[in-house]
Parts: C-alpha cells; structure tokens; sequence
C-alpha cells in the first residue's frame, strides 16, 4: 500500500457519533480529506447483522465517491461479504495469514503494541500496522496504557520503510509530534467525530 494513504485515518461507529448522524459525519470528513476509513462497530449497542450490513454498504459507498478506501475492524466475514477494501485486526483476533488466504489483494491492518508483536505482524505479511494508545484516549474504555511516542520511534527505526499509522488521544495538537516520531499518519477517532469545524481539523491534522 501506498503509506501517503495512512495521512488522515478516520474511524468510526456508531456509538461515535452523539448528536449528528454518523453518515453525515462521514460524508463532512471525507469532504474535509480524510485518507482512509476504518468502520468500528463497538459499545454497548451496536449495530448487527443485517442493520450493520446496511451501514456498512452505505459508508462504504461514500468511501467509494471520494475514492477513500475503507476498512471494517474484526469483522472478516462482513468485509468479504460486502468487498471491502480490507480489515483492520487486533491481536486477539483471526491470525493475519488465515485472512490472507481469503484477502489476496487487501489491506490487512494490525494493531501492535510492542517489538515482539511488530516483528510478527510485519513477517506475517501485514499491510500497515497501527501502534497506540500513543496518548490517554477516552474512545477506548479498555485500551492499553498510554506508551507516549518512544515505541512508535523504535519501530520506525526497525522498519524504515513500512507503513505505520498511530493512534489514541491524537488531536491537531500533537499530530506533528506523532508524525515527527515515525508514523505515516494519524488514526483517530473524536477529533473528527467532536470536531466543530472538520475540514480545518483535517488540515491540521496533515500539518497543513
Ligand atoms: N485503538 P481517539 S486507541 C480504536 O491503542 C483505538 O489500539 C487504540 O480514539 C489502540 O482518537 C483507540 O478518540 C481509540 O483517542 C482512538
């Protein structure tokens, strides 16, 4: 994959979006020039089945409009189901070269959190990884302690050339940072779903 399209990755669910509908939250940031987008159906009442189906398609339709590929969390069979442009995994779930095997040309993302996991994931023909929380994030009640930008540095140095995105608390104010450490781009999820004013969030973000 191209690393430039780790620039601005947006995420988002349902459960996101508190007060505008979260196609319309879509739609208003991948005008703004989101890169990629990763639909992460979680919390205390998702979406299921055919109801998730639905938004699934609708999301990815927008992606496809503005040529932003998308990318469903965990959810393989879906992902299949409906050609998404890849997965995004974590740690717990299905092995990378298990959804190789169905996924010859999509991305598979992974998240990693430390040297052992990176070398794996890299070996395993991951597409990109995302390595977080990089800072306090209140999007995922049970993410991992905060790790600062000392790993992401560590494994930009290991992997000069491989595409990494970070996440967790990432906002217009510590992207550069972020980026200056080794990331590709910059994953996040409430600084565009709270943002007030999304396309400038989104410049901010690609340190425009
Ligand atoms: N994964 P926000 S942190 C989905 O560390 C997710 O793997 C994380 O949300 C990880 O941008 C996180 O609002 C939440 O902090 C990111």
């Amino acid at each position: 994959m191209n690393r430039k399209e780790l620039a601005v990755y947006f995420i988002m669910g349902t459960e996101n979006c508190k007060s505008e509908h979260p196609l319309e939250v879509l739609k208003d940031a991948l005008q703004a020039g989101i890169t990629f987008f990763q639909l992460r159906e979680k919390g205390k009442q998702p979406l299921t089945g055919g109801e998730l189906e639905q938004f699934a398609r609708e999301c990815q339709s927008l992606c496809k409009q503005y040529q932003v590929p998308f990318i469903i969390n965990d959810d393989v069979e879906l992902a299949l189901k409906i050609d998404a442009d890849g997965v995004h995994v974590g740690q717990d779930d299905t092995p990378i070269q298990e959804i190789r095997e169905k996924f010859q040309n999509k991305v598979i993302g992974v998240s990693v959190h430390n040297e052992e996991e990176l070398v794996k994931a890299v070996q395993s023909g991951a597409d990109y990884v995302g390595i977080g929380p990089i800072y306090e994030t209140k999007s995922k009640p049970d993410a991992k302690k905060p790790a600062g930008v000392t790993f992401l540095r560590k494994a930009r140095e290991m992997y000069p050339n491989f595409p990494i995105v970070a996440i967790g608390g990432i906002t217009p104010a510590n992207a550069q940072k972020v980026k200056e450490a080794g990331a590709d781009g910059v994953a996040v999820i409430s600084a565009i779903c709270e943002s007030d004013d999304r396309h400038k969030t989104v410049q901010l973000l690609k340190g425009k």
